[in-house]
């Protein structure tokens, strides 16, 4: 279903010129509001009159993660602090929190949002929806929360944790929506079998997940054992959160909400925009948010963008599911490696367990890649000999998809550490050592 009817399916030529009187206002309210940027612009020998039309963002100032953390706590923010009404906030792996503060205005536009975003999966008022992103800093709790109010859904603010009380009330209160991180989509139905319940038999039928990378095959591991139909949704704290962009019906690539959000897409080495179809980073500049409106923000992500009309009927453009971040991808030995490539190879390999963590190191001075993968129960009690086989067809596997070697450590069931929101992937012992 199109939530928004006139914004979602507007001719691009429409689109264009809304977004281009937004940008020109959104840059005028940071010249005058917000000091980083009244020098970031003036760097640039930029005035508030240097953007005419949309082509011109392309030599606006970059915002980055850093920036925001230079910055912390609010040094971004456009409105002072009594016309804000609430403060959410994301940690990252590492340096200060980036604090993100919200107006009425801008609660109401992630609702709105989120409406759609809901409504793009199906979700309707007749839904009851699960929320098992977790409640509190994080945006995914609050936003879906807001969201499934508006559409007048049912919702069952869970949070994450208490996995056992999630799948009997799963089961009890006749949820037909679940929205999560797809790891722990895949921990709930670990759970659940163990508890001998299955889920496939519960109401549920749309899954919504998102927060971390997760691949294709991932997304039929998750379909077959939990019984619905699984979608992809994006966001950022630094944005909004979860609301930037989701899959329709047709889940080729995520529409992004592109009357709110511009999105581009650049190389990441030199900052250069690429054309629709290349793939780069993706960057956004806010068009209507008050707090703390961002121009042009590296979001560290890594897709491209389709700007055909999808057979939905939405006319905003679509991003690829993303492959990873930037600052994910591991380069081991002068390769780019992502844990996504990683992920696709043991969905497809029999014996083992969609659950493995990367472990990068360096021996002298050479990168080693471990990768350590769950076997899965009937395997691991079997015969030494199978093991061997299947911890050779993994390598093989991986040196085909990602053409440099990498060393296979089979581990018990259930001995890697799950997640309650966003998975740990990646361990790199190297930085330790500089
Ligand atoms: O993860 C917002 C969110 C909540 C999105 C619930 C979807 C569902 P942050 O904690 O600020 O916000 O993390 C944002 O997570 O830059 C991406 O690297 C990653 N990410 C988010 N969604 C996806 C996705 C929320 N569908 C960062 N696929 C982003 C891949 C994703 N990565």
């Amino acid at each position: 279903m199109i939530w928004d009817i006139e914004h979602e399916t507007m001719p691009r030529a429409d689109l264009q010129r809304l977004q281009q009187q937004r940008l020109q206002a959104q840059v005028a309210t940071v010249l005058e509001k917000v000091p980083f940027y009244r020098q970031a612009f003036q760097e640039k020998g930029l005035t508030p009159a240097a953007v005419h039309s949309l082509s011109d963002l392309a030599q606006l100032p970059f915002t980055t993660k850093e920036d925001i953390r230079d910055n912390y706590p609010l040094g971004l923010a456009a409105v002072p602090p009594r016309q804000t009404v609430r403060l959410h906030a994301s940690s990252g792996t590492t340096g200060k929190a980036k604090v993100v503060p919200y107006t009425v205005g801008d609660i109401d536009l992630w609702s709105e949002v989120m409406a759609r975003t809901l409504a793009a999966t199906g979700v309707t008022e007749d839904d009851v929806v699960h929320n098992a992103y977790g409640y509190g800093l994080f945006t995914g709790g609050l936003g879906f929360h807001q969201g499934a109010e508006r559409i007048g859904a049912t919702v069952i603010p869970m949070s994450g944790g208490q996995t056992k009380r999630q799948i009997i009330f799963l089961q009890d209160l006749g949820s037909t929506v679940l929205c999560c991180t797809p790891s722990y989509a895949l921990y709930l139905a670990e759970v659940a079998e163990e508890m001998g319940i299955d889920l496939r038999a519960t109401q549920l039928k749309i899954g919504i997940f998102g927060a971390e990378p997760w691949s294709h095959r991932m997304r039929e591991e998750i379909q077959s054992k939990i019984g619905l139909k699984a979608y992809d949704i994006y966001g950022l704290s630094e944005i909004i959160g979860p609301g930037v962009s989701v899959e329709c019906e047709h889940q080729d690539g995520l529409h992004i909400f592109e009357d709110h959000f511009l999105p581009e897409v650049v190389e990441p080495e030199t900052g250069e925009s690429l054309p629709y179809g290349e793939r780069g980073e993706l960057v956004l500049t806010t068009l209507t948010k008050e707090a703390m409106p961002v121009i042009r923000y590296r979001t560290g992500d890594v897709t491209s963008l389709n700007p055909e009309t999808c057979a939905c009927g939405r006319t905003l453009v679509r991003m690829e599911k993303t492959s990873g971040r930037t600052d994910d991808m591991l380069i081991v030995r002068g390769i780019n490696v992502f844990p996504s490539q990683i992920e696709s190879v043991l969905l497809q390999v029999k014996g083992v367990e969609p659950h493995y963590q990367i472990v990068v190191d360096r021996q002298h001075t050479l990168d080693d890649l471990e990768v350590w993968i769950e076997v899965s129960e009937e395997i691991f009690t079997d015969e030494i000999g199978r093991l061997e086989a299947l911890q050779q067809e993994l390598r093989t596997e991986l040196h085909n998809v990602l053409g440099i070697s990498a060393r296979v450590k089979l581990v018990e069931p259930r001995s890697i550490q799950r997640s309650e929101g966003k998975a740990k992937r990646v361990i790199d012992r190297r930085e330790v050592y500089g």
